[in-house]
């Protein structure tokens, strides 16, 4: 009998940004966030899983084909650890379940992108990691149960598990236990909204986001600023996609990206994520915005940029092919991604 499942996660790109820890060990956050799941044609993790009383003793994982170390107390271990509990509790209550829970794993995840790259790897390779060990172990709990495992593994793999629009809650307990990713939408309610990624760079950051976190939480004074807005911006965003208003979506989106961009620069010492290009790109969007509310009322797009300088552009599908125009005129060697990405569909789960 062989005890193996794959399951595939999502990438997500964050319209209202995690940025901050209240604690490092758990990976709760300083505020909540809101994300949006990509399609997964072009950007997902697919991780493998299987168990076997014949493996060597002790848990085993690769990445792209490279083995990674299991640390004990580490995060990938955490994951493993609470995963494999709740399969041993399900054991425990029905003597008829195989007992898979003590078998050795092997662990095999790949990207179809680059990773590190500013794309949120972590987030879909976390997310396909939890969501195949849920598979692997036929548990019983739902996308928000294991949405608080993945946080452990990276806080934003929580927001992968599910597709369309989705809320990480920061939560108020010290444990943890409502720290979770909840759905906003579906990605049936709001698929008009496309997505556009311009690879200004495909090289590895810096500044780890989990590093540079923890710095500006140590440094920077504007961050308790930026703490004071979220909440309201949380629900702000949360009704325009509701009322699939893309003008305040948008407005709200690039409001928040700058001010993440600015928290990294109020840090000590500063972050840069954003590169010329990147300014560039911000400078382009924000003059298309000009000109699209002169002759409609409406705004064309919106930009947002993560822990690197690549610019993701979400717009009306009818405006893809303007912004698409635009970015190859004036950026020629920035490379976007063939096809815009439509709203994605969650992690595969039990
Ligand atoms: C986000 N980022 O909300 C924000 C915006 C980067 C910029 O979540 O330490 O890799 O593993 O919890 O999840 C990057 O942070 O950090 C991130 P850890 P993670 O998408």
């Amino acid at each position: 009998m062989v005890y193996e499942a794959t399951a595939t996660a999502p990438v997500n790109i964050a319209v209202i940004k995690y940025w901050g820890k209240r604690d490092t060990k758990l990976i709760l956050p300083t505020n909540s966030s809101l994300s949006v799941t990509l399609d997964q044609d072009h950007l997902r993790s697919t991780t493998t899983s299987r168990a076997d009383a014949s493996f060597e003793a002790g848990d085993r994982l690769w990445l792209n084909g490279k083995e990674e170390s299991i640390k004990e107390g580490g995060r990938l271990w955490t994951c493993i650890k609470e995963l494999r509990g709740w399969r041993a509790a399900e054991e425990a209550k029905d003597a008829a379940k195989p007992k898979i829970s003590t078998f050795p794993l092997r662990i095999a995840s790949y990207n179809n992108f680059p990773t590190a790259a500013g794309l949120a790897s972590s987030a879909s390779g976390l997310a396909a990691l939890v969501a195949s060990l849920a598979q692997l172990y036929e548990l019983p709990q739902n996308a928000s149960d294991l949405s608080r495992i993945a946080r452990q593994g990276s806080g934003s793999a929580c927001r992968s598990l599910f597709g369309g629009y989705v809320a990480w809650q920061e939560g108020v307990q010290a444990d943890g236990s409502d720290s979770l990713a909840v759905e906003v939408a579906p990605r049936e309610h709001w698929p008009d909204l496309h997505a556009v990624i311009c690879v200004v760079s495909d090289a590895k950051k810096g500044t780890s986001s989990t590093a540079g976190m923890q710095q500006t939480v140590q440094t920077s004074p504007l961050l308790q600023a930026r703490l004071k807005v979220v909440p309201q911006r949380m629900a702000d965003i949360s009704k325009a996609i509701l009322d699939k208003d893309f003008d305040e979506f948008a407005k709200i989106t690039i409001a928040d990206s700058n001010q993440f961009h600015a928290v990294c620069l109020d840090t000590q010492p500063p972050i840069f994520y954003l590169n010329d290009v990147s300014r560039g790109v911000i400078a382009l969007v924000e003059e298309l915005n000009r000109a699209h509310v002169e002759a409609t009322g409406h705004l064309l797009a919106a930009y947002t940029f993560d822990a690197g300088p690549n610019a993701v552009i979400y717009a009306p599908e009818a405006n893809i092919p303007t912004v698409v125009a635009a970015v190859n005129k004036y950026f020629p060697q920035a490379e976007a991604f063939p096809d815009p990405f439509k709203v994605g569909t969650a992690a595969a789960l039990p």
